[in-house]
């Protein structure tokens, strides 16, 4: 594709960065970026002073996209687009399905992704209408209300269809579970945010290759395997988290990420190489979701990962989550204390159950 998108985010370096990698990870080719302290307000979604002052620069730029890095409406993305002549608007979220879409590969996944799909397009799809029932000619949404309430009903279809089939595998899964529950059956999953390195740590851990890139989401499905030399040990690698990810994504990836609240271990993986404020920013949103999905954080072992690539020295500290290990997934450093807590928490599982 390598299509030139220009970037409106936050005035931070944590916000550009970001959003830099996720239009180079969604297949596009970031050329600029522009700040603004505001989104979500007025017809613009963005304060209109705003909006022509990067008019003015992003004429010379030959951009085929702008990306609005926060969920703006549906009417905001449309009016944005005419107020840049045409150039396509895309908000944050569309992005992250972008690439959700894209990386999709098994029947599961893909079922996942269209409920997500279908969550952000409903209320899209009546916002439009209401601009179309103010007068405007809105081009390819131009529906009436009487076709827009069909199409509308036929989206809540869908997603009772796709549900239904997702909750199929979702009762699979917890058949499984118990089954496994059952046996000697130690289940480590590995989560945190994306680009953390779990699948790094995965690969070592159980032989495999599963493809590590550098980009954002590389993992969308959930894998299991044994552990090399631990017995009874399984490893699951999850799909990566993400700062502002919206609720219903959450939601349409549940059965995937329940996975981590079956765990008996779960290694929050993180990217210790990041500057303090960077890394805490990263890790409070992993931790959050943890939180969401009710994963007690007793479980949890923090894992400060790239220890290789570190400039800055703070130390790790939380009073929610007091067990960490150091390690360099990369240079096999520390691995092996990695996998000494796996066995202690393995023992005191065992002696809970006695
Ligand atoms: N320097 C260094 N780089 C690492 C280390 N571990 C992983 N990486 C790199 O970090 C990037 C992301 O690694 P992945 O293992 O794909 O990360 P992930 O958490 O699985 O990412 P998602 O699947 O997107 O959620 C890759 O470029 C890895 O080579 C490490 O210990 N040190
Ligand atoms: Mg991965």
């Amino acid at each position: 594709m390598d299509e030139r998108m220009a970037i409106i985010t936050y005035p931070n370096e944590f916000c550009k960065q970001e959003a830099w990698e996720l239009v180079q990870s969604a297949g596009y080719s970031p050329i600029a970026i522009f700040t603004s302290k505001k989104f979500g307000n007025g017809k613009l979604g963005l304060p209109s002073g705003k909006a022509t002052s990067i008019k003015e620069q992003i004429q010379q730029l030959d951009a085929a996209f702008i990306l609005v890095d926060e969920h703006i409406k549906a009417s905001q993305a449309y009016e944005l687009s005419k107020f840049f002549d045409g150039i396509r608007v895309i908000d944050r979220n569309k992005l992250i399905l972008d690439i959700f879409e894209n990386r999709a590969s098994t029947a599961e996944a893909k079922l996942q992704v269209k409920l997500a799909e279908l969550t952000y397009e409903i209320p899209r799809v009546k916002d439009m209408v209401r601009i179309r029932r103010q007068g405007e000619q809105t081009g390819m949404f131009g529906y009436g209300a009487y076709e827009a309430d069909k199409y509308v009903r036929s989206l809540r279809r869908q997603m009772h269809e796709i549900s239904r089939k997702l909750d199929e595998f979702r009762t699979r899964k917890e058949i499984q579970m118990e089954k496994r529950q059952e046996g000697d059956f130690f289940l480590v999953s590995l989560a945190g945010y994306t680009g953390a390195g779990k699948t790094t740590i995965f690969n070592l851990m159980s032989d495999q290759e599963k493809p590590v890139t550098g980009k954002y989401f590389t993992t969308l499905t959930t894998t299991l395997r044994t552990i090399n030399g631990i017995n009874g040990a399984y490893i699951s690698d999850t799909v990566g988290f993400i700062e502002r990810l919206p609720h219903y994504m959450i939601d349409s990836f549940k059965s995937t990420l329940e996975e981590i609240t079956y765990s008996d271990l779960v290694l929050l993986v993180t990217d210790y190489s990041l500057p303090e404020n960077e890394f805490y920013r990263k890790y409070r949103a992993s931790v959050n979701v943890l939180k969401e999905l009710g994963v007690p954080l007793s479980r949890v072992t923090v894992v400060l990962n790239k220890v290789d690539k570190r400039k800055d020295t703070y130390k790790f500290q939380d009073d929610e989550i007091s067990s960490s290990v150091e390690i360099s997934a990369k240079n096999n450093f520390n691995v092996q204390v990695l996998r000494s807590a796996i066995i202690n928490s393995m023992k005191s599982a065992e002696n809970r159950s006695l």
